[in-house]
């Protein structure tokens, strides 16, 4: 495969299934200046939540581009078929996939794809694995694209790579992944940024906007961290009502200080609505929170390794994972 024919097929195409990662970000963003359609369909999704995407408001017989986007066979869920079903249905709504710049694992993709009567061939750009030369997506984009695209293109997909081995430390990389922390789950951020960096370097005033959030976000965490108070068996205690703060980045630096961790005054998923409440999240793996919780008949949502719930349930939500951390 030479860059051109990567390159040719970059311009012909009208949907992009991205991962929201800045490997995704940067590979979309860098696909987005090289297209002929400038109004190119942005998705951003997940391997597990590919079911969701709605195919039908796509452009009829698109050409369908997927950027970090695996096979849905690895995770806590795994389950291919969701894959297999997606694929299926954009064929049968009358697109075409083009090219899929993938690095988590191309024998999956060319099962997948001969599933679905399709084969690995008819692709311009095809899935690769980690650890091949091509580590990242954009790497992958890099090889296809080839000399011929210009300097932005080239500087998007480079500190696309580099996001991917968590670098964020480099012009784009920063915008991406400042701009996305503040708040993960906006559906509207992620086209927004690929859009705007897709045609300029520097941020606009709400991309900026979104990126001071983060910087406020930096400044708390330490502040956060500070509040601890433990409570014995384990359990870490803190207060994350003192300002704005990425709750991952909490979590993830107070397991350096004890295995369970409840965040009081975090902004938290319930009935629907986003709010102010409580979330209790553990790295231990024989722990699993969020049943515990529910268990005692709290409204609660999230992950085995995360709860969340209303202020109001703290005391005893606290008592039953106390109970169960003693007992394991
Ligand atoms: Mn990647």
């Amino acid at each position: 495969m030479d860059g051109s024919s990567g390159l040719n097929s970059i311009y012909g195409i009208n949907v992009i299934v991205a991962v929201g990662s800045v490997d995704g970000l940067a590979g979309a963003a860098a696909c987005v200046r090289n297209a002929r359609d400038t109004d190119v369909q942005l998705v951003f999704t997940q391997a597990f939540q590919v079911n969701t995407i709605d195919i039908s408001k796509w452009p009829p017989e698109s050409n369908v581009g997927f950027i970090d986007l695996g096979v849905n066979n690895e995770g806590p869920t795994p389950n291919r078929q969701l894959t297999v079903d997606f694929v299926k249905r954009i064929y049968e709504m009358g697109h075409k996939i083009s090219f899929i710049a993938d690095e988590h694992g191309k024998t999956a993709w060319k099962d997948v794809l001969e599933e679905c009567g399709h084969s690995k061939e008819e692709l311009s750009i095809r899935p690769k694995n980690r650890g091949e030369k091509y580590g990242s997506s954009c790497a992958i984009l890099m090889k296809a694209f080839g000399e011929s695209v210009d300097a932005h293109t080239k500087a998007l997909l480079r500190d696309g790579n580099q996001g991917d081995q968590m670098n964020f430390d480099t012009p784009f990389g920063r915008i991406f992944n400042n701009a996305i922390k503040s708040n993960m789950s906006d559906p509207t951020r992620r086209p927004y940024i690929v859009r705007c960096m897709a045609q300029q370097e520097i941020p606009d005033v709400k991309i900026q906007g979104w990126m001071d959030e983060y910087a406020e976000m930096e400044v708390n965490l330490p502040l956060i961290l500070a509040s601890r108070e433990d409570i014995g068996n384990e359990i870490s205690v803190y207060n994350g009502s003192i300002g704005r703060h990425d709750a991952t980045a909490v979590f993830r630096d107070a397991y350096k200080m004890s295995s369970i961790v409840v965040l009081n005054g975090t902004n938290v998923f319930l009935g629907g609505r986003l709010q102010m409440g409580i979330s209790i999240a553990t790295n231990r793996k024989d722990l699993n929170v969020l049943e515990i919780i529910q268990k005692a008949g709290i409204t609660s949502g999230g992950m085995a390794a995360k709860a969340n719930f209303a202020m109001e349930d703290k005391e005893l939500a606290i008592d039953v994972i106390r109970a169960a951390a003693a007992h394991l």
